[in-house]
């Protein structure tokens, strides 16, 4: 743990109650607007939402992965679209500089990412190219002391409003694979960069994400990661590691989230003169989800402890996001079936969560790519 005891437990407690009393009661005005209000934009700055994972040497809270895994669990108990809004900083946006940055980029951009003054995005995935990572074809051409980059990125969480972008390029030859990929770091406001209209998309309203277009966009070599060519897809597959246990413990909140609200409805419906929580076959959707919960709550729990131990966690990473994100799923269509017709009406919210989970199962690596994953890491142990 890197922050004692007491003190995370104050912030557990802290940002429990943020998303009992300020969050939930907002989740139908955010999903309405597509946008989260400027006022609850300024407490997640001031509670340092955005820097839960930056280290304290540049501003964040520093906490290590089981901590910011329990704070997700937490985060969980609310529209997945608050947590957007602060997790691109903590996680896909921030980590590529503080895994493989230099110094320099470190002292630069991390303080602003972790006060919120900044926000960061990742910008890998391409209309022809997203799962299939080690082709993109972005490219970045060197010319004297800047490169010049060239292509478009597509469904880049928290483009819209990104002020600095995590950039997968190529700057090898168009099939260099994996090695010919540099991650350079692009201001949102440098010429020749433009955005796609923010797309329309089936949950998750109030997160919100577009294309991100290079036109000879000029960036100085020390926009490089790390500073050498090359580097750009191991750091991309570290930052992913790590991003796939928080998406998991998010995932874990939200189902413990539908877990209660269903229990509540089952104790309170009443059919057949009794509380529909009474007959058994409800019993058994509850049963199933509370049991697949607390598996994978186990499963990224010691997934994390594992990472804090300096420990390889490619395998357990890909394992965790794909339980954990299959899991939400099968539990919210239960929450849907043990609501019933209530599950269906917009005013009970249920329906918004079987929708706004759905995404779990697709970013950051889909559930196919979980698993290819994970049995290549398999055959590969069995080899050694
Ligand atoms: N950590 C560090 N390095 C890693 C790594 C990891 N988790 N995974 C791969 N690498 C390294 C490999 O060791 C290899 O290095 P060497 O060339 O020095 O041996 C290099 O990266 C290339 O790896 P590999 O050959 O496995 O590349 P593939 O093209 O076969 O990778 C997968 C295939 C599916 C693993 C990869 O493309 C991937 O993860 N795709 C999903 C991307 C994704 O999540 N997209 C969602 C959008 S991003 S929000």
């Amino acid at each position: 743990m890197s922050l004692d005891r007491e003190t995370f437990e104050q912030l557990l407690d802290t940002v429990r109650r943020f998303v009992a009393e300020r969050l939930v009661p907002r989740e139908a005005e955010v999903a309405e607007a597509d946008r989260i209000p400027d006022d609850l934009l300024d407490e997640m700055r001031a509670l340092g939402l955005f820097g839960l994972s930056i280290p304290e040497d540049y501003g964040g809270i520093g906490l290590d992965v089981e901590e910011e895994v329990r704070v997700a669990f937490e985060l969980g108990r609310t529209s997945p679209a608050f947590r957007s809004a602060f997790g691109t900083n903590n996680g896909i946006g921030s980590q590529g500089i503080v895994i493989d940055g230099t110094e320099d980029q470190k002292r630069r951009y991390l303080p602003k990412l972790a006060s919120g003054a900044t926000i960061g995005s990742f910008a890998l995935t391409e209309p022809d190219y997203g799962s299939d990572a080690a082709s993109i074809q972005t490219s970045a051409r060197r010319d004297g002391n800047l490169y010049v980059l060239n292509g478009t990125k597509r469904f880049i969480t928290n483009a819209p409003s990104a002020d600095l972008f995590t950039v997968m390029a190529r700057t090898g030859a168009k099939d260099s694979g994996a090695g010919g990929i540099t991650a350079f770091l692009v201001e949102a406001d440098t010429p020749g960069l433009s955005l796609g209209k923010p797309d329309a998309k089936m949950g998750q309203q109030g997160a919100r994400i577009s294309d991100v277009i290079f036109e000879d966009c000029r960036v100085p070599e020390d926009a490089i990661i790390g500073g050498v060519e090359g580097q750009g897809f191991k750091t991309a597959m570290k930052v992913l590691d790590r991003g796939r246990l928080t998406i998991s413990g998010t995932c874990i909140g939200v189902a413990e989230r539908l877990i209660r609200d269903s229990l509540r409805y089952a104790s309170e419906r009443k059919q057949f003169g009794k509380p529909i929580g009474s007959f058994q076959l409800i019993q058994a959707m509850l049963a199933d989800c509370e049991t697949e919960c607390a598996a994978a709550k186990a499963l990224v729990l010691d997934a994390a402890r594992r990472k804090d131990a300096g420990e390889p966690i490619t395998k357990l990473g890909a394992m965790c996001k794909y339980y954990a994100s299959e899991m939400v799923g099968r539990v919210a269509d239960r929450a849907v079936q043990i609501h019933g017709g209530a599950g269906y009406l917009t005013a009970f919210g249920i329906e918004r969560f079987y929708r706004d989970v759905r995404l779990f199962r697709i970013y950051e690596g889909t559930s196919q790519i979980q698993q290819l994953i994970i049995a290549r890491e398999m055959l590969k142990e069995f080899r050694q």
